[in-house]
């Protein structure tokens, strides 16, 4: 493992309610490299797939929908401890017990439409990175080769 990387979406409402810009900015004061980043929009069955650990959940379809009903971000993000770091700065799941100065705090609406995700272990970023991004996308991004090769090893 690496440590060093991590799996950034901003979800559809933070993207609709234009704050897509004011995030990255927060992520990269930060501390955080923003390595690859790219806007797309998801279709149903890659949400059911993102999302697959959560399947049989009570909230699974109305996330799949949320997820589905605008572009997005995603972004692979480069920082010691990356995971944690990022969870950390992101803030709780409900933003109604998001920390003060994290990005669900600032930007959350509801438990759902919660502006951003972040992988949760160094295993589940590295799945999670590779679903967005090719290891062509991520060498021309131009990281780190060393950190680079990290990733690239832990993908085999
Ligand atoms: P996380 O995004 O903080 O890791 P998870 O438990 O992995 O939280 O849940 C994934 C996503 O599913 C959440 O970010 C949120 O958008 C949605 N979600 C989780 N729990 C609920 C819920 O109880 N109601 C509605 N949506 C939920
Ligand atoms: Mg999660």
């Amino acid at each position: 493992m690496t440590g060093k990387h991590t799996l950034m979406l901003i979800k559809p409402n933070a993207v609709k309610n234009g704050y897509a810009h004011e995030i990255f900015l927060m992520v990269h004061n930060n501390g955080f490299k923003i390595l690859a980043q790219k806007k797309l929009q998801l279709s149903e069955r890659e949400a059911q797939a993102f999302y697959r650990v959560h399947a049989g959940k009570p909230f699974f379809q109305g996330l799949v929908e949320f997820m589905t009903s605008g572009p997005i971000y995603a972004a692979v993000l480069e920082k010691e401890n990356a995971v944690t770091e990022w969870r950390t700065l992101m803030g709780a799941t409900d933003p109604a017990k998001a920390a003060e100065g994290t990005v669900r705090k600032k930007y959350a609406e509801s438990v759902q439409h919660n502006a951003v995700h972040g992988s949760d272990s160094d295993e589940n970023a590295l799945n999670e990175i590779f679903f967005f991004f090719s290891a062509r996308e991520i060498v021309n991004a131009g990281g780190d080769i060393y950190q680079l090769h990290d990733i690239l090893k832990n993908e085999q």
